[in-house]
């Protein structure tokens, strides 16, 4: 597999030198809070290991979700190489049409094969990759069921319905929210402190994604945007504002657990990768070969909004 255990608190992942660049900038940049933190490089029988911080190290028996970020899943890169020479991929038919037997085209079917970026643009289409931004992967639950069965979970009620189902089991202890009522019981909202939870920590993260440097496409232009990233210049004592990156592929993880700890990290930076030197980027315009837009925070604003929607149904 892709992961080993590592000593007290860390794991193993298999070595990749993009997750390495990206891990090495992010423990200087606003988004370390969320992110694992990273010890470098470990060789261990043979392998070449990226060592980092377990994230479930401090909860007790944890409900894990993975949520794949973005509107594009992988990097234009992937289109040239298959427009130049196409490497028809069987196992990845094979995926296809194991979902979707009608999905492949008769060129494909006689072929028993599909192209990566072919593949990769089918999976955004049937999920909700394609209509919201992000697309839930797998969850795990503290009863240790496990369900990684998504692929075609789209429709917004489908996904609202997983999520909840997803932060379910903490309906005992509430947190009121807004004014207290006059009259006790009127009106009065109540919001599971797990999604509660969740809500704010992705807020947090949308504010430190919106100036971060290695994230950001520009300068910030507000006032209080500006102060903080140079008083984080200040305090990381950073010069070089690095390139800005693309985020694909990345995941958020979500973990909760019994005791009310309910955590958010971006995970998996292993086609994240630098733009070209005059490129910028929104991230939440659509995607359009070339523009190399990920979608990321396209998909951060609707999961909020759907965690909200949840907290306030
Ligand atoms: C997988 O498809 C994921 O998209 C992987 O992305 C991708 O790896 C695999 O490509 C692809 O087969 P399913 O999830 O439908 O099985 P990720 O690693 O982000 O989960 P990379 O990273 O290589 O694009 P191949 O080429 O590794 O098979
Ligand atoms: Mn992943």
């Amino acid at each position: 597999g892709n992961f080993q255990a590592g000593e007290d608190g860390r794991i193993l992942k298999r070595f990749c030198q993009c997750e390495q660049r990206s891990l090495e900038q992010l423990m200087k940049d606003p988004l370390r809070p969320f992110v694992p933190a990273y010890y470098g490089v470990v060789l261990q029988d043979g392998q070449t290991f990226n060592q980092m911080e377990d994230l479930l190290a401090d909860f007790e028996g944890p409900s894990i979700m993975d949520c794949k970020m973005g509107s594009r899943t992988y990097l234009e890169e992937e289109l040239v190489k298959a427009r130049e020479r196409p490497r028809p991929r069987k196992d990845m038919y094979e995926k296809m049409v194991a979902v979707d037997p009608g999905a492949p085209t008769p060129e494909e079917h006689a072929q028993g094969a599909v192209t990566k970026p072919r593949y990769m643009q089918w999976r955004e289409t049937v999920s909700s990759t394609s209509t919201l931004g992000f697309r839930i992967e797998g969850i795990k639950k503290a009863d240790g069921t496990c369900n990684t069965n998504f692929k075609k979970t789209q429709a917004l009620e489908q996904v609202t319905k997983v999520l909840e189902d997803f932060v379910d089991g903490d309906h005992v202890i509430l947190l009121k929210v807004g004014k207290p009522p006059k009259v006790p019981h009127a009106n009065q909202r109540t919001l599971p402190v797990t999604q509660q939870k969740y809500v704010a920590r992705l807020e947090e993260l949308r504010e430190a994604l919106e100036i971060s440097p290695f994230f950001k496409t520009h300068e910030p232009s507000t006032r209080t945007g500006a102060r903080s990233y140079s008083s984080f210049i200040r305090r990381s004592g950073s010069r070089l504002k690095p390139a800005i990156q693309q985020v694909v592929g990345s995941s958020l993880l979500f973990v909760h657990d019994h005791t009310g700890l309910a955590k958010v990290w971006m995970i998996d930076f292993g086609k994240t990768v630098a733009l070209p030197d005059h490129q910028t980027l929104s991230h939440r315009l659509p995607w359009a070969e070339g523009n190399r837009e990920d979608g990321y925070l396209w998909g951060l604003d609707n999961m909020i909004c759907l965690l909200q929607g949840l907290a306030q149904s």
